[in-house]
């Protein structure tokens, strides 16, 4: 199982080769606000788990592996978001906070919160009485 730093950049990795069809040292440097240099180490390191194939001065391709985990990375950063937001968490909070619980949660538990949103998207009737809940909380405070 990879690390959470590891998670962060297969991530990372995953979602630049989706958006743009590749992944710089620079562009994940950027992504995950960390020097150059470490990327290169993490990548050499994800390289020799087999997340991923890396050539100097060629640029990185993910194995199948890197590939499997690197969507079901992505899948649980958006489903946790899209929690966060259902439930009325400010906009502000949200990615600050789906990035420091994502690694922490069991996929049992991403699949019980997967259920969950869908309970609450199925019916209006249940958005709705959650968003009362939320005002008559927010004036009491
Ligand atoms: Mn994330």
């Amino acid at each position: 199982m990879p690390t959470p730093t590891m998670e962060d950049y297969i991530e990372q990795i995953y979602l630049l080769i989706e958006t743009k069809g590749y992944a710089r040292v620079s562009a994940i440097a950027d992504a995950l606000q960390v020097q150059p240099s470490s990327v290169t180490k993490m990548v050499q390191k994800l390289d020799k788990d087999e997340y991923l194939n890396y050539e100097k001065y060629q640029g990185l391709v993910l194995t199948p592996k890197g590939q499997k985990i690197g969507k079901r990375l992505v899948y649980r950063h958006d489903l946790l978001e899209q929690f966060l937001r259902l439930i009325g968490v400010d906009e502000e909070n949200i990615y600050k906070d789906v990035e420091g619980i994502e690694h922490h949660l069991s996929w049992n538990s991403i699949d019980r919160i997967g259920d969950l949103v869908q309970f609450l998207e199925e019916d209006e009737d249940r958005l709705n009485h959650l968003r009362q809940m939320k005002r008559s909380t927010e004036q009491k405070d």
